[in-house]
């Protein structure tokens, strides 16, 4: 990319596009298009055929994605479906449409077989079943990869695949039904210390083992990637390291300063067992995380602090 590159950033206004943007801004690019989902509906097939007809973007960064955690997933399967979809195959054609230079497509780990064995490999796809909470969610995931592959394939175009970890960070969605964990153990941590609550409740049995990985390390990772790869295959990104529920659950606990007791949930789904991404090939490409989670915890924490009004509406 070149420093006056037209690159569009899909999604800008979630936590991974906005962290796209910093760090596309802070590396000197100057030549930024975004469009909020009101101005336009990326499900919206007409629609996004005029958009990139006028904006003919040289690069597309694709983040824009319907997401949440395990309940909202496991709640609004239909949505997560169609929604994630709509907006892959419309950005995907049209980008190859208007000749698009390189394309970076976000997936998630979810994709891979919910008993893959564990660190996930990029080669573990279409292996096995699916965790079945997400189950619509990489589905939709999936197509994506599967439209960058065959559009590559039957085109020429360079369109590569990303694999994210499970992410936290700068306005991050702190809504405790539609949420991630990491953002509800912050919220629910920090109003049980105000308020003085003796307990705070969560969800599961904390058995299940997750990655988490700071969303502007992902961005930095997405630059390195749109700069320096060109593959088919799809790369994982995470921090390769995992911790259980209980252990998370412990350490919010800490940075929040909540003495109080946990109760388990246990009516609430676990989901998948364990998620840990195979980052050898993206640390092979020259590329490591440097937030480690103590600390991503403490900048999230403070950014949720900073917005807490804004949340607590
Ligand atoms: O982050 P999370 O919602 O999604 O949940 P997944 C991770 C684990 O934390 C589960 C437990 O075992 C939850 O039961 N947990 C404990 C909680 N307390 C809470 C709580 O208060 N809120 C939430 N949300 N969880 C999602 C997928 O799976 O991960 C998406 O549904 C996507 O498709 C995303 O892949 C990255 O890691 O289970």
């Amino acid at each position: 990319m070149e420093k006056k590159s037209k690159i569009y950033v899909a999604g800008h206004r979630g936590m991974v596009g906005s962290a796209l943007v910093r760090a596309l801004e802070k590396q000197g690019f100057t030549n930024l298009v975004t469009r909020t989902s009101s101005e336009l509906d990326l499900r919206d097939q007409q629609a996004v055929a005029r958009f990139f007809a006028e904006e003919q973007p040289d690069y597309v960064f694709l983040a824009a994605a319907k997401v949440g955690g395990i309940l909202a997933n496991n709640t609004y399967r239909a949505e997560f479906l169609y929604d994630n979809l709509m907006m892959e195959a419309n950005v995907i054609h049209q980008a190859y449409v208007q000749g698009v230079k390189k394309l970076l497509f976000l997936g998630s780990s979810c994709i891979y077989p919910k008993l893959a064995p564990q660190p996930l490999r990029e080669d573990a796809l279409l292996t096995g079943l699916l965790e079945p909470t997400n189950e619509p969610y990489a589905i939709a995931k999936i197509a994506g990869i599967k439209l960058c592959e065959a559009y590559r394939d039957q085109y020429g175009c360079n369109f590569i695949s990303v694999m994210p970890t499970n992410l936290y960070g700068y306005g991050d969605n702190y809504d405790l039904q539609g949420s991630h964990v990491l953002p509800a153990l912050i919220r629910k941590f920090h109003e049980a210390k105000v308020e003085g609550k003796p307990q705070v409740e969560v969800w599961g049995t904390g058995s299940p083992k997750r990655e988490f990985l700071f969303a502007d390390d992902l961005a930095d990772a997405c630059l390195h990637l749109m700069e320096n790869y060109n593959e088919r295959e799809l790369v994982n990104i995470g921090s390769g390291e995992d911790l259980s529920i209980r252990e998370l659950v412990s350490l919010v606990a800490t940075v929040i300063g909540y003495e109080g007791e946990v109760k388990w949930n246990t009516d609430k789904p676990d989901g998948t067992p364990r998620k840990l991404m195979d980052v050898s090939k993206l640390h092979g490409l020259g590329w490591k995380h440097t937030i480690e989670l103590p600390e991503g915890i403490q900048l999230a924490y403070q950014d949720f602090l900073q917005h807490y009004e804004q949340y607590a509406l």
